[in-house]
C-alpha cells in the first residue's frame, strides 16, 4: 500500500427533487448535488492510531485500529470511522481524518454522505486504492448502514459521489444505473427555492426503520422481490388490505408505487424541456408523503402551503421526513415573496423561523488536492 503526505476531497449534501422512501424499494430516484459539502483531509497519523477532528466539534475522537468495530464508535466520528472499516484493510495504518463541513445538519440535506463520501475519496487517495467512484459508494454506503447501523437505502451516497453540475441524476436504485437529465432552472426564469423548517427531527431513526420494515412486509406479502415491482396497483392494494396490518400497508405501498411513477412523469418532462409542469408531481408527492407514507409534520406542511399559495408550480418535503426542508419550484422574481410567505406562516403558527437558500445542481464528490484544486 503506497502513501502520501495527506490528501483531500470535497463532498457535497444533496436534495432529492422527487422519489422518496422509494431507494430502499429497488425503484427510482432524481436527486442533485447541492453547493455545500463538507471537505476531508486524511493524513498518516502515530502508528495503531485513529484521529477524528471536526471544525464544527470541540473534541477530537481517538481510538486504536483494533476498536474500529461497528457501533464501538457513537456520534459524529462513526461516520468517517466507519469508511474507515469499510475500506475492509488488514493493515490499516494510523490515520488523522480532518473534517470541514457547511451542510446544515439535521435538515434533510445529508450532512452523513457528504462526510463518508469526503474521507471515502479522501482515504482512497491517500492509500492508494485505487477505488472507482461506484465503488466508493459502495464503501461509503456500507459505513453507514454496517458501522453506524443506519438502515438507508443508496441514494444519497450516489447523489454526493456522482451528482453533476446543471443537472439532476436519474437513479435506478436496483440496477444502480445512472443518468444525469439536464436541469437548467435559471435558462427558463425558474428557481428551486430550498427551506429548512428547522423542525426537531423526532424519532426520525426508528420511523423510518419502521417504514422500511412495512415496505419489505409488503413486498413478501405480494409475493414480489420488492415494491418496485409491483404492475397492478389496485390488484395489490386489494390483496394487502386483507393483512393483519393491511390499512397501513396499502398506505405505504400506495406511496412507494405512485411515487416512482412520479419519478419516471418528471424525468419524461424534464427530457421534453417542460420543466414547469413538474410542478404537480411535486406537490402530490407532498400529499403522498404526508397522507400514505406519514413521514411529515406541521412545520413542513404548512411550509408547502405556504409556498403553494404565494405561487410555486409544485413543493414537497424532500429528504427522509419528520422534519428537515421543503423545495419549492419558483419563478426566479417570486424567490424573495415566496421565502416571506415561508417565514410569515411559521411564525403564525410560532414555529422555529425557516432558513431559504436557492439551489441548482453542483458537482460531485472530488479531490481537492491535484493541479486543478479550488
Ligand atoms: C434518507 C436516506 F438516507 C435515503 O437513503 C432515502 O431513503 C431518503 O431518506 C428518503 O428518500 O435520506
Amino acid at each position: 500500500m503506497g502513501m502520501r503526505e495527506s490528501a483531500s476531497w470535497l463532498a457535497p449534501g444533496r436534495v432529492n427533487l422527487i422519489g422518496e422512501h422509494t431507494d430502499y424499494n429497488d425503484g427510482f430516484v432524481l436527486p442533485l448535488a447541492i453547493e455545500f459539502g463538507c471537505r476531508a483531509t486524511v493524513s498518516p497519523g502515530p502508528a495503531g492510531r485513529l484521529r477524528f477532528v471536526s471544525a464544527q466539534e470541540n473534541d477530537a475522537v481517538e481510538l486504536r485500529v483494533p476498536a474500529l468495530q461497528p457501533e464501538r464508535v457513537t456520534g459524529w466520528a462513526a461516520y468517517p470511522a466507519g469508511v474507515l472499516w469499510a475500506l475492509g484493510l488488514e493493515d490499516l495504518p494510523g490515520l488523522t481524518v480532518t473534517v470541514d463541513s457547511d451542510v446544515p445538519l439535521g435538515a434533510g440535506l445529508s450532512s452523513s454522505a457528504a462526510l463518508t463520501c469526503s474521507v471515502a475519496g479522501a482515504a482512497n487517495d491517500l492509500l492508494e486504492l485505487g477505488l472507482s467512484p461506484r465503488e466508493l459508494v459502495t464503501v461509503a454506503r456500507k459505513a453507514e448502514n454496517g458501522f453506524v447501523g443506519a438502515p438507508t437505502g443508496g441514494m444519497d451516497q450516489l447523489a454526493s459521489m456522482l451528482g453533476e453540475a446543471g443537472s439532476v441524476l436519474f437513479c435506478d436504485m436496483r440496477s444502480l444505473d445512472v443518468r444525469p437529465v439536464p436541469f437548467d432552472l435559471d435558462a427558463e426564469g425558474l428557481a428551486l427555492l430550498v427551506v429548512d423548517s428547522k423542525a426537531p427531527h423526532q424519532h426520525a431513526d426508528g420511523e423510518y426503520a419502521a417504514r422500511r420494515r412495512s415496505c419489505e412486509r409488503a413486498a413478501h406479502v405480494l409475493g414480489v422481490p420488492a415494491l418496485r415491482d409491483v404492475t397492478d396497483l389496485d390488484g395489490a392494494l386489494a390483496k394487502l388490505a386483507q393483512d393483519s396490518e393491511g390499512e397501513e400497508l396499502v398506505k405505504r405501498a400506495r406511496h412507494i408505487v405512485t411515487e416512482n411513477a412520479r419519478v419516471t412523469d418528471v424525468v419524461a418532462l424534464l427530457d421534453a424541456g417542460r420543466v414547469r409542469e413538474i410542478g404537480p408531481a411535486l406537490t402530490a408527492s407532498h400529499a403522498s408523503m404526508r397522507d400514505d407514507f406519514e413521514i411529515t409534520v406541521p412545520e413542513v406542511d404548512v411550509l408547502v402551503e405556504a409556498l403553494l399559495s404565494a405561487g410555486a408550480y409544485g413543493a414537497r418535503m424532500t429528504g427522509g421526513g419528520f422534519g428537515g426542508c421543503v423545495i419549492a419550484l419558483v419563478d426566479k422574481d417570486t424567490v424573495d415573496a415566496a421565502t416571506r410567505a415561508a417565514v410569515a406562516a411559521a411564525a403564525s403558527r410560532g414555529f422555529a423561523e425557516p432558513r431559504a437558500f436557492v439551489t441548482s445542481p453542483a458537482a460531485g464528490a472530488h479531490a481537492l488536492d491535484g493541479p486543478d484544486a479550488g
